[in-house]
């Protein structure tokens, strides 16, 4: 089945009650046994429910893994995951990624005895310069979050598999539709399910992805040992979202390279970053793994500080300014102040997270629209 085919129908039967076509809310929290143990294979919600089963279910298919795991939020699926670690283990991670996860790994998960080191993967070499015998992590993020740097999965897997270590990939940028990590070689793929997946900034929803059974039953093991289950409402609104991810995705794409090469044209613009410009680093990377560069844009300004970020964050009108990104609509962020700055100044700015960096997640609109809502803001 094709992907746009598997978006629609992939996990998803007609109610066996009622033959409603579109998968109910099953909004209830038990299920009733006719004995001890005799049930219809549901028997508590945290455990397990249909309207998120359906969910899961239809990731697992979108994702070409055979198991999915839906959390309460895209930390929560992470925090689930890192769960698997014991004290000493290692873990390295790109250093430009997402501030929250940035924040989990060092604030809270490093106050457990794991240890993170953090290297910019575009260079494969310096995943392997970090390899020793504790290590059981590597967390790549590609594109990363907000610099949109492309980091090679089938080369991170190679060293994983070299080193018996998982393999795990936030596909939050990317989405299934653009990038399979699992195809590539990657264990686990994890989704801020929040941002393309939902895709109508109405949920706040976490996702993880694998093929291996034993990974999964350990997997299965800590989302219900710790909870952090999203209900089912959120379930359905997602899966009604995925029904037009395909669709959605290929405009977030054709918006995203027009918005990138306008940027490039405004004199009040120093770079942009979107991996779809052929000087962009590891730009054939990304053409091998993905199968377009996506909707996110990030750009800095030639006078390099906060105060001319803000003239540009707060004059656009469509482009609204808020935390967040893979919605129909489109948004503008600073990443500074805002997304990663849960990053230390000296430590973000290593990575390109300056001041006048301001973050696009450029939405479905009619593109001349939201050029020439850029092109009044920034002038
Ligand atoms: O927000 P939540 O659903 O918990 O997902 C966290 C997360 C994980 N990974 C990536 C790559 C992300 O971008 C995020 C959330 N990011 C934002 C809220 C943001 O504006 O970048």
């Amino acid at each position: 089945m094709k992907f746009g085919t598997k978006a629609i129908h992939a996990g998803l039967e007609p109610d066996p009650a009622t033959g409603a076509i579109m998968t109910p809310i099953y909004q209830t929290s038990t299920y009733v046994q006719a004995a001890p143990g005799d049930h219809k294979g549901y028997e508590y919600s945290r455990t397990q429910n249909p309207t998120r089963h359906a969910l899961e279910q239809n990731l697992a298919a979108l994702e070409n893994g055979n198991y999915g795991l839906c959390f309460g939020s895209g930390m929560a699926a992470i925090d689930t995951l890192l769960k698997m670690l014991l004290p000493g283990d290692e873990v390295i991670s790109t250093n430009d990624l997402y501030g929250g996860s940035y924040r989990l790994f060092t604030k809270v998960f490093a106050q457990y005895g794991i240890k993170f080191h953090f290297v910019a993967m575009s260079d494969l070499a310096n995943i392997e310069a970090k390899v020793n015998d504790k290590t059981r992590l590597l967390w790549v993020e590609t594109p990363t979050n907000p610099m949109m740097n492309i980091i090679d999965i089938a080369g991170a897997a190679a060293i994983a598999k070299k080193h018996n270590i998982l393999l795990a990939v936030d596909n939050t940028f990317a989405t299934p539709y653009l990038q399979t990590p699992l195809d590539l070689g990657a264990d686990i793929v994890m989704h801020s399910v929040t941002k393309y997946l939902g895709g109508h900034s109405d949920v706040v929803m976490g996702a993880l992805v694998v093929k291996d059974e034993a990974l999964a039953q350990k997997l299965y093991f800590l989302q219900n040992s710790c909870g952090a289950v999203p209900g089912p409402q959120d379930s359905f609104l997602v899966l009604r979202g995925i029904k037009t991810l395909h669709i959605r995705i290929q405009r977030h794409c054709e918006n995203g390279r027009k918005v990138a090469e306008y940027l490039k044209t405004n004199p009040k613009v120093d770079k942009v970053y979107w991996p779809g410009f052929p000087e962009h680093p590891n730009h054939d990377v990304a053409k091998k793994q993905m199968r377009d560069f996506g909707g996110m844009v990030s750009f800095t300004l030639k006078t390099n500080t906060i105060a001319a970020a803000n003239e540009v964050l707060t004059r656009t009108h469509l482009f609204s300014l808020a935390e967040s990104l893979g919605g129909v609509e489109s948004l503008i962020g600073h990443p500074a102040t805002m997304t990663h700055a849960s990053i230390p100044k000296e430590e973000r700015e290593k990575t390109g997270v300056v001041d006048s960096l301001i973050r696009l997640s450029v939405g479905i609109e009619d593109v001349e629209d939201l050029i020439a809502d850029l092109e009044k803001a920034l002038s």
